[in-house]
């Protein structure tokens, strides 16, 4: 009988998920932009996304959102951030099971820990995201907010205050607690060293992890363990 079935010929060789996450002005595409050119450059097939993707449709309404040319409910605008990763659900699996790695500058732990520090409940906030894809490593870039505000262009956005980025931080915290995180999938990086220093040390893993993931399935499994 073949060891070979269907499965494992999908599995086989399919690209790493790499996620960074954190607050604004924390160096986050900054340092996926260098993760790419890295890669790119080493001979790997991989595409850097970014959420909120505000080229489609959705992501319009969001920019407008952001830029405060638009108000919403706090409600409404969390659903279509949820809505907007849903939309790219189906070209990120495909991308993943050919061989493509993809970072990603931001996920569905943005989308709960600004929406969760604006006040809206936590369960209800994961709800929509759960059963997306999950990542295979998530580089919290953790940067307090007294040092973010010092970084150029703080402040231009909605959300870019002190107070609000403060609670946004403890509830990534929160996500990474609930995450049980048994197989190391959190990896807490200090935003305030040199930009080289990070960038060697986030090569390191990366590497690591993408080795590893050509033998794992991939999983569409986000938070299904947790709410
Ligand atoms: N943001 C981002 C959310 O509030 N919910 C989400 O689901 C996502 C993906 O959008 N302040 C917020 C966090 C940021 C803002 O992102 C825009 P960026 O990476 O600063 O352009
Ligand atoms: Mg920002």
């Amino acid at each position: 009988m073949s060891l070979i079935n269907r499965d494992t010929i999908n599995i086989n060789n399919r690209g790493a998920f790499i996620l960074f996450e954190g607050c604004d002005k924390a160096g986050k595409s900054t340092q996926a932009k260098k993760l790419f050119e890295y890669l790119k450059n080493n001979g790997h097939s991989v595409e850097l996304w970014k959420f909120p993707d505000r080229k489609t449709t959705i992501g319009q309404i969001i920019n407008g959102y952001l830029a405060n040319d638009k108000e919403l409910d706090d409600k409404a605008i969390h659903l279509l951030f949820s809505a907007n990763r849903w939309e790219c659900m189906k070209d990120m699996k495909n991308l993943l099971l050919s061989g493509t790695t993809l970072i990603v500058d931001r996920y569905a732990y943005s989308g709960v820990s600004y929406s969760v520090a604006k006040g809206l409940d936590l369960d209800w906030c994961c709800l929509p995201d759960r059963g997306l894809l999950s990542p295979d490593i998530v580089f919290f870039m953790d940067l307090t907010a007294e040092a973010a505000e010092k970084r150029g262009g703080f402040g231009e956005e909605r959300y870019e205050k002190k107070s609000l980025q403060e609670k946004v931080r403890k509830i990534f915290y929160m996500l990474k607690e609930k995450d049980n995180d048994s197989d190391s999938l959190w990896k807490i990086l200090n935003a305030n060293q040199s930009v080289e220093m990070l960038h060697k040390r986030i090569v390191e893993s990366s590497l690591k992890l993408i080795e590893k993931c050509h033998q794992l399935p991939l999983k569409d499994d986000l938070w299904k363990a947790t709410c």
